[in-house]
């Protein structure tokens, strides 16, 4: 009936400006159900407790949505070449000096069901979901073809490495799945993200504990930091989320940065001295980071982490 659907919702992915585009179905995620069980039970969630419910949705993404019958997974490439080579520049993670992500990836993710609408004529009926749904997501990338998940835990793309983000369309509509790839032993014998963690939070390979993740201490956790933790983020200089597992990654070597006019990143984040941010009143906070990620982490936090690096 609808002759080359899938295709063509993934000409109009790439159209809209994603970087890739697979379907897989709302199958039950039977090994991740293992490993999310074990994460959990040890507490490696932190206090992420979000993360404990919904556990049959998360590992059967078919209970989320009633009469899916596909998910169409969409990546969005981040890839920005520049590094902060001054040392005494507080470190942002590369993600971080975008416009915030679930926003304007769900504007996209709309904009790819209209068309979609009207490739069918039909009304159909779907959700579109960005980190923010009990969703497996990079195990849904991993299932709709579009790469691996590498010993960091992160997902790398297909010759766009891991720093992209990773959003989906639940539909009902039964398009045709892509495979899974199927060698996916990427890493070989590589263990550099696991060596140069910091803090040793990858505490096997595909393992991460967040109670040792600075990306958790600085974006999500909401207790005060330990000490432990703050003598690190003061050696490394780090001041919202963390990218040292990925930077270090072999598959992120060979990258070029896409450029969206519509979500370009301000690299004057990436230049702002710690009198700068420390200057900031929560009024003018609210204002610069209205439409950024690193409004989640509060204006408290940031002056908490600021103390910690002075
Ligand atoms: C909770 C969370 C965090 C936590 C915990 C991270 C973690 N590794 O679990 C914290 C706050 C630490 C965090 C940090 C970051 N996050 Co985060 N986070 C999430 C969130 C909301 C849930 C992840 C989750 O379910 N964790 C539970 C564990 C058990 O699941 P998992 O690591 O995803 O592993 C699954 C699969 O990988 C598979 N699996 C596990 N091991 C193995 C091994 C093999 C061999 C195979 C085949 C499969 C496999 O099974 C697991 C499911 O049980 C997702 C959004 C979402 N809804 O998925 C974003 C998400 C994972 N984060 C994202 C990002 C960008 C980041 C940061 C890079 C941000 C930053 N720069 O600071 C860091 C990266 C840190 C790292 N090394 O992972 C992106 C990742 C994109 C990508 N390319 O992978 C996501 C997908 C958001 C998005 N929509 O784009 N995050
Ligand atoms: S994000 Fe940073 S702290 Fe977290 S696992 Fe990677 S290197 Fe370690
Ligand atoms: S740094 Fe090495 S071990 Fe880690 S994800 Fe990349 S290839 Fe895999």
């Amino acid at each position: 009936m609808y002759e080359n659907l899938s295709e063509k919702i993934k000409i109009e992915a790439k159209n809209l400006g994603f970087s890739a585009c697979g379907i897989t179905k709302p199958a039950f995620l039977e090994n991740e159900k293992i490993f999310l069980e074990n994460w959990l039970q040890k507490k490696m969630n932190a206090e992420m407790f979000y993360m404990e419910n919904h556990f049959e949705k998360r590992i059967n993404p078919s209970l989320l949505v009633e009469n899916v019958k596909s998910i169409i997974v969409v990546l969005w490439n981040y890839f920005i070449e520049n590094q902060q080579l001054n040392a005494e520049i507080p470190k942002i993670s590369k993600y971080a000096i975008f416009p915030d992500y679930h926003i304007f990836l769900k504007k996209k993710l709309s904009l790819l069901a209209e068309k979609i609408e009207k490739l069918t004529e039909k009304n159909i009926s779907y959700r579109c979901f960005v980190d923010s749904a009990p969703i497996l997501e990079r195990s849904l990338a991993l299932r709709s073809g579009l790469g691996f998940i590498g010993k960091n835990t992160n997902f790398i793309a297909k010759n766009l490495g891991s720093y992209v983000f990773i959003a989906e369309i639940f539909i009902d509509l039964p398009l045709d799945f892509d495979s899974e790839i199927e060698n996916k032993n990427v890493c070989g014998k590589c263990l550099r993200c696991v060596n140069i963690c910091p803090t040793k939070a990858i505490l096997e390979p595909y393992v991460l504990d967040a109670n040792r993740c600075l990306a958790y201490w600085t974006i999500e956790a909401k207790s005060p930091i330990p000490q432990e933790i703050s003598t690190i983020l003061k050696r490394e200089n780090i001041l919202f989320g963390c990218d040292l597992c990925q930077e270090v990654c072999p598959y992120n070597s060979k990258l070029s940065q896409q450029k969206h006019s519509e979500f370009s990143p301000n690299f004057f984040l990436f230049e702002m001295e710690k009198q700068e941010w420390k200057n900031l009143s929560q009024e003018s906070f609210n204002k610069i980071f209205k439409n950024s990620p690193i409004k989640r982490a509060t204006f408290q936090k940031i002056q908490e982490i600021l103390q910690i690096l002075t």
